[in-house]
C-alpha cells in the first residue's frame, strides 16, 4: 500500500483580482465534450480551449473562470500557482534532463527568443466522480505562456507530482522524488495540432525496477518509466487556444492564440488510482521542456512546487482539547469503520491523531467519556457537529480530504460545603473560623457573613482533598484536620440555594479558662496556705465541687486551671488562724467565659482578698488606793465579761498589773474608753 499524504485541500496560492465573468458569457450549453475523459467528466470544459464556462448545465458546468471567487467550485479543487517571467525568473541549470533527481535551478533568464518556454502561471483542479458506480480520480490542468512567440511555437509542458514523503532536495526548494511520484507531459505541436498526454512514474531499485524499465533508454534506476499515451488510450483530452481568450483569474487578461493549453486526465482509468488502495500525491510543480523527447529535451522554466493534493483516500484528524488545560486525564478516541486498524488512541490536551488512508464514506468517531468530564463541544472542519452526549460525531469524508474534528473536553467539578460549629447540645454554628483545601491551598469561601458556613467549588472529582481549620476562633481550641472527596458535579450556589446538608462539620470546644484568687492581710502581706474551693454557681449559692482544694502559695495566689466555661463560686475553705475569713469567705457568680485568643481560655483575676488580723482587747480595773484588782463588767456591744479580781492572780501578779499604767482617778459606774488597736502593736 502506498502512502496517503492526506494534505488539507490545496490553500489558494494565486487569484485574480479580476471579476468573474462567467455569468455574462455563458453559451447556449449544447456542445458535447467528444472524447471519453470529457463525456464522465461532462461539466469541465477541458477541451475548448478557452477558459469560459460555455456549456451546460449551468451551474454546474466548470471552466477555469469559475474560480475566480473561490478555490472550491462544484467540488472541483482549484489550484493557481503563479511565476516570475523574463529575469530574473526560476529556471532550471543548463542541461537537466527529465529523468535527473533533484536537479540544480536557478535564478536567472531563460535567454532571449526563449518567449516559448517561459510560464506565466499554472492552474490545476481535481475532483472525484463517480464512473459506472466507481469512484475515478479526474485532474485537470492548464498552462499559461508569455506572449511573444509565434502561433506556432509548440509547448511541452512537464506537471510532476510529488508524494513528498522524502522531503526536499538539498539544493532547491524542489521535492526528492519516491517510487510512484508521476509525470505528466503535455505536448502541443504548434498552431492547430491536437495535444498530446502523456504519463509515467517514477520508478526505484528498491521496488524491484532496473535500468530496462526506463523510459529513456541511456537511463540509470531510478529514472521515469514508461510513458502511457494517455490521450491515444482515451483517459486524457486537452486543447490549447486557437483565437484569444479571457481570462478571469487574471484580471480579464487577454490571451493570444496559443498561450494557453488545457487538459484533463482520469488517473483512475490510466490506472494510478484503485479502488483497493490508497494513493496520494502532495506536491505539484511544473516544467517548461524544449522539446517532447524525453531524452533530450532540456528542462527550462520552473513553476511551483506547491502542495496540491489528489488522493483516492482521505483522512480524519482528532484534536483534543481539555478545560482546564494542564490536566494530563487523556481520553480514548476510535473510529467506526476501521479500515486500517487504528484502534483505540489516547489523546491528552493539545494531542492530535489522524486516522489515515481512508477512502470515501462516512467514518464515526467516538471518545469515551471518563465519568468526570463532560464533552463540551465536537466540532469538525466540513461544518459537522457531534453529539456530546454520546461522543459520536459522523462525518462524510471525500476522497482527497482531510476532516479535523476539535473533541472539548470539560472538566465536571464539585464542591465541598463544611461548617463551623461549638460543642453545645445542640451545636451552634460559630463564627470567626477559617479553612484551607489541600492540594491546591485553597482558603475556603464563607457562605455569608459569621454564620459559620463555608463552601468551596470548581474542585476536580474523586480526588481526595484535606480540610484543615487554619484559623481558630478566638477562645476555642482547634479542630482536627478532616478530608473529603467531592463525587458528583456541584456548584456552590446550587447547593447553598438548595440548603444542603453539610459534608462535614468542624467541632470547636471552648478553652478552658483559669481563675486566680490572691490572699494578703490587712497590711497587704500575701498569705501561704489559705485553702479555697471552687464549686458550680447553683443560683448564687456554692453547687457541685469543681476540682480540688487549691492553696496559696509564697505569692499569696492560688490558681484553678482548665475550668469549662461556666459560673461559680469560690469559698475559703481553710483560713488560717488569727486571720479573719470574711471579707468575703465566699464568691459567687465568677463568670469564665471564652478567652480572646485562639486556644486560649479567658483568665478570672479575683484579685487580693484581704484577711485582718485579729486581737484581743483586755480590761483591767484596779483600785487605786490599794494596788488591788477590782472585779467589774465589761461589755462591748457583742457581749459582756467580768475582769479578773485578787483570787485569779497571785500577790506577785496583782502587784505587777495594777502597777501598769491606766487611766486613773475614775469613780464607780458606767465609763467610756476607746481602743485603736495599733496594727504595728506586734511583731
Ligand atoms: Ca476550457
Ligand atoms: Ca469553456
Ligand atoms: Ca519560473
Ligand atoms: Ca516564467
Amino acid at each position: 500500500m502506498t502512502v496517503n499524504l492526506s494534505h488539507p485541500r490545496a490553500k489558494p496560492r494565486w487569484l485574480a483580482l479580476a471579476a468573474a465573468v462567467t455569468g455574462l458569457t455563458l453559451a447556449i450549453g449544447s456542445v458535447v465534450l467528444a472524447n471519453h475523459v470529457g463525456t464522465v467528466s461532462g461539466v469541465f470544459e477541458s477541451k475548448d480551449g478557452n477558459l469560459a464556462v460555455d456549456h451546460s448545465p449551468a451551474g454546474s458546468a466548470v471552466d477555469w473562470n469559475s474560480f475566480t471567487s473561490a478555490t472550491v467550485a462544484a467540488d472541483w479543487n482549484f489550484l493557481g500557482i503563479g511565476d516570475a517571467t523574463g529575469n530574473p525568473d526560476s529556471i532550471f541549470n543548463g542541461g537537466v534532463k527529465q529523468d535527473h533527481d533533484c536537479p540544480g535551478t536557478k535564478s536567472g533568464s531563460l535567454g532571449g527568443g526563449d518567449n516559448k518556454f517561459d510560464l506565466q502561471r499554472i492552474y490545476l483542479a481535481n475532483k472525484t466522480i463517480d464512473v459506472a458506480g466507481s469512484p475515478h480520480e479526474f485532474l485537470f490542468l492548464a498552462w499559461r505562456r508569455v506572449d511573444g512567440s509565434a502561433p506556432t511555437a509548440s509547448a511541452h509542458i512537464g506537471y510532476e507530482f510529488n508524494k513528498g514523503t522524502a522531503g526536499t532536495c538539498t539544493d532547491s526548494d524542489l521535492l526528492k522524488r519516491v517510487e510512484g511520484d508521476m509525470l505528466v507531459v503535455y505536448d502541443f505541436p504548434g498552431g492547430t495540432g491536437d495535444s498530446t498526454v502523456r504519463l509515467s512514474r517514477w520508478l526505484t531499485a528498491g521496488e524491484g525496477h532496473s535500468d530496462s524499465d526506463c523510459e529513456v533508454s541511456n537511463s540509470k534506476i531510478p529514472c521515469w518509466g514508461n510513458t502511457q499515451v494517455l490521450t491515444d488510450l482515451g483517459f486524457a483530452d486537452g486543447k490549447v487556444n486557437q483565437v484569444t481568450v479571457v481570462d478571469a483569474l487574471a484580471a480579464n487578461e487577454d490571451i493570444s492564440a496559443a498561450k494557453f493549453g488545457e487538459a484533463a486526465l482520469d488517473l483512475t482509468a490510466a490506472g494510478v488510482f484503485s479502488a483497493t488502495d490508497c494513493e496520494g500525491f502532495g506536491f505539484a510543480t511544473a516544467v517548461s521542456r524544449s522539446s517532447g523527447n524525453s531524452g533530450t529535451a532540456q528542462m527550462k522554466d520552473k513553476v511551483g512546487p506547491e502542495e496540491f493534493t489528489i488522493s483516492n483516500c482521505g483522512s480524519i484528524t482528532v484534536e483534543k482539547v481539555v478545560d482546564p488545560t494542564e490536566n494530563e486525564t487523556e481520553f480514548d478516541f476510535t473510529i467506526d469503520p476501521d479500515p486500517n486498524s487504528d484502534g483505540t488512541q489516547s489523546l491528552g490536551h493539545g494531542d492530535s491523531y489522524t486516522f489515515e488512508e481512508l477512502f470515501a464514506g462516512d467514518y464515526t468517531l467516538n471518545e469515551a467519556l471518563p465519568d468526570t468530564w463532560e464533552i463540551t463541544s465536537i466540532e469538525c472542519d466540513d461544518g459537522t457537529s457531534g453529539n456530546t452526549a454520546t461522543g459520536d460525531v459522523t462525518v462524510t469524508l471525500e476522497a482527497d480530504e482531510n476532516i479535523t474534528c476539535v473533541y472539548t473536553n470539560t472538566r465536571l467539578t464539585g464542591s465541598i460545603l463544611v461548617e463551623k460549629v461549638d460543642n453545645a447540645e445542640p451545636p451552634v454554628r460559630i463564627d470567626g473560623a477559617g479553612f484551607t483545601i489541600t492540594p491546591g491551598d485553597i482558603a475556603m469561601t464563607e457562605v455569608g457573613t459569621g454564620v459559620g458556613l463555608f463552601c468551596t467549588d470548581g474542585l476536580a472529582l474523586d480526588v481526595e482533598y484535606t480540610i484543615s481549620e487554619t484559623t481558630v476562633p478566638d477562645g476555642y481550641n482547634g479542630a482536627d484536620d478532616l478530608t473529603f472527596t467531592p463525587d458528583e458535579a456541584s456548584t456552590c450556589d446550587e447547593r447553598v440555594d438548595a440548603g444542603d446538608e453539610p459534608d462535614l462539620t468542624f467541632v470547636n470546644s471552648p478553652a478552658p479558662g483559669t481563675i486566680t484568687i490572691e490572699k494578703v492581710d490587712d497590711d497587704d502581706n500575701p498569705l501561704e496556705g489559705v485553702g479555697f474551693t471552687l464549686y458550680v454557681d447553683d443560683s448564687g449559692a456554692p453547687g457541685t465541687q469543681v476540682g480540688d482544694e487549691e492553696f496559696t502559695g509564697s505569692d499569696g495566689i492560688a490558681t484553678f486551671e482548665d475550668v469549662p466555661l461556666g459560673t461559680y463560686c469560690i469559698v475559703e475553705t481553710s483560713p488560717l488562724d488569727g486571720y479573719s475569713a470574711v471579707d468575703p469567705d465566699e464568691v459567687c457568680g465568677i463568670v469564665v467565659g471564652l478567652g480572646s485568643e485562639a486556644g486560649e481560655g479567658a483568665t478570672v483575676d479575683l484579685g487580693p482578698y484581704v484577711n485582718p488580723q485579729e486581737h484581743t482587747v483586755i480590761v483591767l480595773v484596779c483600785h487605786d488606793g490599794t494596788g488591788t484588782l477590782a472585779p467589774s463588767d465589761v461589755e462591748n456591744g457583742t457581749g459582756s465579761l467580768t475582769t479578773i479580781g485578787s483570787d485569779d492572780v497571785t500577790d506577785e501578779q496583782e502587784a505587777f498589773l495594777c502597777g501598769l499604767a491606766g487611766f486613773s482617778g475614775k469613780a464607780h459606774g458606767d465609763k467610756e474608753i476607746t481602743v485603736d488597736v495599733g496594727s504595728d502593736a506586734h511583731p
